[in-house]
């Protein structure tokens, strides 16, 4: 008698891990040389239109590089963005039967990491797309993405700004451990360069666009390579320091020098002085809570918002300077990519970590927000 072949289904374990991660950068790059001098073409014009206000002042490249590490961003329009006429993304409205850009770039890092997982789409059960701002209201971003891609199952939207990666791996964390779901992706398209000042000199260099992507899944399911989620911890304190008022209530075009609070505002230097002890403090309250030792830690992979921060709460968890390896940085070519920075850094710098080393995915941002990941690698 012919023996029938069952498939074996894994039992599952409610251990939630990284399975893989995936990145679309966009094209186009503007790096501060090019930044500043469409910066300082708007503040001739604004002057020689204005003589009787207060002159603007310029911006400059050595300034830039000294207070954030950022050398160049990437952008989904560069050419509007540079336009001293312009100074903000024209992207073309689409369709509604054709995708819409913001869902198209998270796809693209959706892709990437279901193709390193050897997953497919029929076999994901969830879709979080994570970001800072959302293109529409509704229907959700997340949705469209899980259409696009051919996922079964459901999606939604979170905004934590600058946290929402790590919200979302928390969340996608928690459906794993309840057993809601196997697999989950956290997907964070950031457009940063429509919610810019691009005409504000304090801020314009601050932010770029990219799109990354996280699968979370239970360990039964995860490739042979993945990473142990060793555990997770949000924290939120309201502060005015990082605040956009666009929304709904007030539908005048955020663009233009008329509407500033509709855009990115904040204290930088509030922020820097009061999320750098909070975030340390978040690391190394939950790293006891773990029984890690915060010194053991091979890799930090920080929110990418400004060097001077990584440096300062990196020093703080490690107890000593943190090199480049310990603590990598991708503002330099990325700038701030809001949600997504860490989880750039970690795509990009994962692969020379050995198994059984144990790493940190960490987000701090408005809100304030402040998220931690801890991971062991296994496999
Ligand atoms: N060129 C030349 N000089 C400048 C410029 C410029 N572009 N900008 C400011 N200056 C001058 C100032 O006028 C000032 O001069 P003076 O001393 O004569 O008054 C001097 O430089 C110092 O200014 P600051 O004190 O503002 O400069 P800092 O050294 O503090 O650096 C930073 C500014 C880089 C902004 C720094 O404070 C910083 O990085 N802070 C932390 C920022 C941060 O982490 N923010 C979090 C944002 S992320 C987030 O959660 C938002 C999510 C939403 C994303 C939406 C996307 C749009």
């Amino acid at each position: 008698m012919q023996e029938t072949q069952v498939a074996t289904i894994p039992a599952l374990t409610g251990r939630p891990v990284i399975s893989a991660s995936g990145l679309f950068t966009p094209p186009e790059s503007i790096a501060n040389e090019e930044l500043v001098a469409s910066f300082n073409a708007f503040v001739d014009r604004h002057n020689a239109a204005h003589p009787d206000a207060e002159p603007l002042a310029y911006s400059s490249v050595e300034f830039i590089e000294k207070a954030s590490g950022i050398k160049a961003r990437h952008v989904m329009s560069k050419a509007a963005v540079l336009d001293p006429e312009v100074m903000c993304p024209r992207l073309p409205e689409r369709a509604n039967d054709e995708i819409s850009v913001m869902a198209e770039i998270g796809v693209a890092a959706a892709k990437q990491a279901l193709e390193r997982a050897g997953r497919k789409p029929e076999d994901v059960g969830a879709v979080l797309c994570a970001a800072s701002n959302m293109q529409r209201a509704y229907p959700a971003m997340a949705i469209e993405i899980q259409h696009a891609l051919g996922i079964d199952g459901y999606g939604f939207d979170m905004n934590v700004a600058c946290s929402s990666a790590t919200f979302g791996i928390q969340t996608a964390a928690d459906y794993v451990r309840a057993g809601h779901a196997q697999s989950v992706l956290v997907v964070s398209p950031e457009i940063t360069s429509g919610h810019l000042n691009w005409r504000d000199r304090d801020s314009h260099f601050i932010f770029g666009d990219v799109a990354t992507a996280v699968l979370v899944e239970d360990a039964a399911i995860a490739p042979a390579q993945h990473w142990e989620i060793l555990g997770t911890r949000l924290k939120t304190v309201f502060s005015n320091n990082i605040r956009n008022n666009f929304g709904f209530l007030n539908r005048a075009a955020p663009e233009g020098e008329g509407t500033p609070d509709k855009l990115f505002v904040q204290e930088g230097r509030k922020v820097f002085k009061e999320v750098v002890p909070m975030v340390a403090q978040l690391i190394l309250e939950e790293a006891a809570r773990l029984g890690i030792d915060p010194a053991s830690l091979r890799r930090l992979w920080l929110h990418q918002a400004n060097a001077g921060m990584n440096r300062l709460i990196a020093q703080r968890v490690l107890g000593h300077e943190a090199s480049e390896d310990e603590s990598p940085t991708v503002l330099d070519t990325y700038g701030n990519t809001s949600s997504a920075g860490s989880i750039i850094a970690f795509h990009l710098h994962n692969q020379d970590i050995a198994a059984g080393e144990t790493g940190l995915i960490c987000s701090f941002g408005a809100g304030y927000s402040a998220g931690t990941v801890f991971v062991r690698k296994v496999g």
